[in-house]
């Protein structure tokens, strides 16, 4: 569990279930933030490597690869928020 999100809610000194499973929701939603985040900031930063001073065969390189990576990192974004819409839908939360 992350120390910033505080288990007893209400205070009491006593963790309940519902607590447990609201934080343990909250810990997983913050991943997720986290990991979509960092997705986009991959995908921002990554056009700007072609503007590095490197040489012909590596930009081909990156050039390459950048194909697989914007669609792997879409994916990233897509699972965590699609899976969210697949668990409310269900009634699951
Ligand atoms: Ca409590």
């Amino acid at each position: 569990m992350s120390p910033d999100i505080e288990l007893d809610i209400d205070g009491d000194g006593k963790i309940t279930q519902e607590e447990a499973q609201l934080a343990s929701k909250l810990e997983k939603d913050s991943t997720m933030l986290s990991q979509s985040w960092l997705a986009i900031t991959a995908m921002c930063v990554y056009p700007f490597l072609a503007l590095l001073p490197i040489d012909a065969d590596r930009l081909q390189t990156i050039g390459s690869i950048s194909d697989l990576f914007y669609i792997s990192m879409a994916g990233v974004i897509a699972a965590a928020y699609g899976s969210q819409v697949v668990l409310k839908r269900n009634g699951n939360k």
